[in-house]
């Protein structure tokens, strides 16, 4: 049976547990008390070394990086999501690459200065924001544009890379970016957030949140 270590406000986990869901996989799903330092334990420092999530535990072999989990499950799975084909392959680590880089690294920024620096008792860090808001405003625009060239981020076959994208632009009104601005991105997340793998991540988050109280 797979673990996978998670956390419900973390985009690199979601996108983790969206493709597992959408390759079907059976798993437990285990959460991190990060903010009481659970990360940092010797125990979980043996299976992630940073300390955070997601990460995943198969057997005997563990691995971290939210990227590198989803990469190795869709193969474990030979799924389509990430084809063996050199140039579907690539195209795909393309768009993989760009989110991680651009897109993750501008919402992260927002999300954790807009949102949980306050909630947590840390600094704000203004410049960061402003950096973030402004990486998005320069890069959201390319891939709403991709999205209306072709019916996915990698072509017209849905890949890896939309699950990817999916996490990180799921909490944009959060952030008060709004979406409609970018209205191939709009339709194309409206489309999977109807998916069966969409629910069911999302249901499990809330009976796990109520359950919690
Ligand atoms: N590049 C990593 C990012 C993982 C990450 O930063 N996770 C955050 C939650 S969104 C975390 O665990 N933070 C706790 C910490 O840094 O101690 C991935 O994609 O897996």
């Amino acid at each position: 049976m797979l673990t996978i270590y998670a956390l419900t406000m973390s985009p690199p986990a979601l996108k983790v547990l969206y493709v597992a869901n959408a390759l079907g996989l059976e798993y437990e799903q285990k959460g991190v008390k990060l903010a009481e330092g659970e990360g940092q334990s010797e125990q979980y420092k043996r299976i992630h070394p940073a300390g955070k999530v997601p990460a995943l535990v198969d057997g005997d072999f563990t691995l971290f990086e939210s990227n590198a989990i989803i990469k190795y499950l869709a193969r474990k799975a030979d799924s389509a999501l990430y084809p063996d084909d050199l140039k579907k392959q690539a195209i795909i680590d393309q768009w993989v690459d760009f989110v991680s880089q651009h897109i993750h690294n501008g919402i992260s920024r927002v999300l954790w200065n807009k949102m949980m620096a306050p909630k947590f008792g840390f600094d704000v860090d203004e410049n960061s924001m402003k950096c973030g808001y402004e990486f998005l405003e320069k890069y959201l625009p390319i891939v709403d544009a991709q999205l209306g060239k072709t019916k996915y981020l990698a072509g017209d076959e849905i890949s890896i890379a939309d699950y990817i994208l999916l996490a990180h632009v799921d909490p944009l009104e959060a952030i008060e970016i709004d979406v409609n601005k970018y209205p191939n991105l709009a339709r194309w997340r409206e489309a999977l957030r109807t998916q069966d793998f969409y629910q069911r991540v999302h249901k499990f988050y809330g009976e796990a949140l109520m359950a919690k109280g």
